[in-house]
């Protein structure tokens, strides 16, 4: 029997860390040889080029005079069953419960229970709509139909639990990096366009919703400022946007705060910081702060979701309660001020990030997770990363 296998795979195409795993787990898939079918409404932003072994299938969106709104979900539902059907995929692994676990249940009444269905959770599909009783309901059936069910960590895994009164098995498949991409970039260019030498650079990096708590963000920086000269880069936008280039006004930061949108080549970006600061109050992983962990980079922020599960405190970054920014300014003040704590904090943020969120080791956790559902002998396969 051929060992290879035919994946589709189904994430939100746009920014967002959920698109960045499951693109890029597409990626790792198929370099080690699977079949891997993108359906989606566009070509997921970190695509890219061509690769071997990938496709991408678009779902058109039926705009029928008679509909009030057009039913994306309908439509996706449908492609993921032709796609099924005409590639003939083993699996169908959707990241996010809503709409994409409650779309693939559709598809598998169509195609058979002989397409199995992997369902990541990400977080906010958890942690704010489950939240709502009129969605929790279908939460809980995707959830509970999917063959597999994996969580991007401990905490998220137990707050699905929780929250959705369910107790099937779940599988903790944590976030991952590319250490081909993500490693400590020479950027004394760069940074020096925003910093002069004697300056420290603090980042913060997302999509600005009210969850970051990117005012917290100003706050820490203004503390950490007022001790240390230092520079703060915001990366992303989103809907705070607004209200944090106001307040840094007010405060009279304007000319030590830089923005500086979004960014395609994060691991550029981020090896420009001595801090990644993250107070986010909910967070069920924190992919960024892996991946500035990848680049040697420590993250300060709170103890929210499952950070302290990525971010072990003390070693590779520090974090304090969810709003205690007199705490994380004191932690980033140490950092910044004692050359040996950070260059020892650097030393085991790269080592962290080449341990167990490491590509290999998550697209195997993946891998062994199809193969099981399937009722397949795992078979012994080349890493990506020869
Ligand atoms: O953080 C966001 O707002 C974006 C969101 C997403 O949909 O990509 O991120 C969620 O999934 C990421 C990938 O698993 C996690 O690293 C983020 O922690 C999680 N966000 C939240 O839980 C708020």
């Amino acid at each position: 029997m051929d060992p290879f296998l035919k994946i589709g795979i189904t994430c939100y195409p746009s920014l967002g860390g959920s698109g960045v795993v499951a693109t890029e787990l597409g990626k790792q898939l198929a370099e080690k040889g699977h079949e891997v079918h993108f359906i989606s409404h566009s070509v997921p932003f970190r695509l890219g080029s061509f690769h071997k072994n990938i496709m991408y299938h678009e779902v058109e969106v039926s705009d029928y005079y008679v509909f009030r709104y057009p039913p994306y979900d309908l439509s996706l539902a449908t492609k993921m069953a032709q796609v099924a059907k005409a590639q003939e995929l083993d699996i169908l692994h959707v990241h996010y419960a809503v709409p994409h676990a409650v779309c693939a249940f559709l598809a598998k009444q169509m195609v058979g229970d002989n397409l199995k269905i992997v369902t990541t959770l990400h977080g906010t599909d958890i942690t704010v709509l489950a939240q709502d009783e009129s969605l929790k309901d279908l939460i809980r059936l995707a959830i509970n139909e999917s063959d597999a069910v994996t969580s991007v960590s401990l905490d998220l895994m137990r707050e699905t639990r929780e929250v959705l009164d369910i107790s099937r098995d779940i599988d903790l498949t944590y976030n991952f990096v590319d250490g081909r991409e993500y490693y400590p970039r020479d950027n004394c260019s760069c940074r020096n366009d925003f910093a002069d030498p004697g300056e420290k650079v603090l980042m913060h990096i997302s999509n600005f919703r009210p969850v970051k708590r990117v005012s917290d963000v100003v706050d820490v920086f203004k503390k950490v400022n007022d001790q240390i000269p230092s520079r703060l880069l915001f990366v992303g936008e989103g809907p705070d946007l607004p209200k944090i280039q106001w307040k840094i006004k007010e405060m009279g930061l304007g000319d030590r705060v830089h923005f500086l949108g979004k960014q395609d080549d994060i691991a550029q970006v981020i090896s420009m910081a001595d801090i990644l600061l993250l107070p986010s109050e909910k967070e069920s992983f924190g992919l960024v702060a892996l991946e500035a962990m990848a680049c040697g980079v420590p993250t300060v922020g709170s103890v929210a979701g499952g950070i302290p599960e990525l971010v072990a405190h003390g070693e590779t970054g520090f974090l304090a309660p969810i709003g205690d920014i007199e705490k994380m300014a004191e932690y980033c003040i140490s950092l910044l001020s004692q050359p040996e704590l950070a260059s020892r904090v650097r030393e085991a943020c790269l080592k962290r990030a080449k341990g167990e969120f490491s590509s290999e080791i998550i697209t195997s956790a993946y891998e062994a997770i199809y193969y099981r559902v399937l009722n397949r002998k795992l078979p012994h396969l080349k890493p990506a990363c020869g």
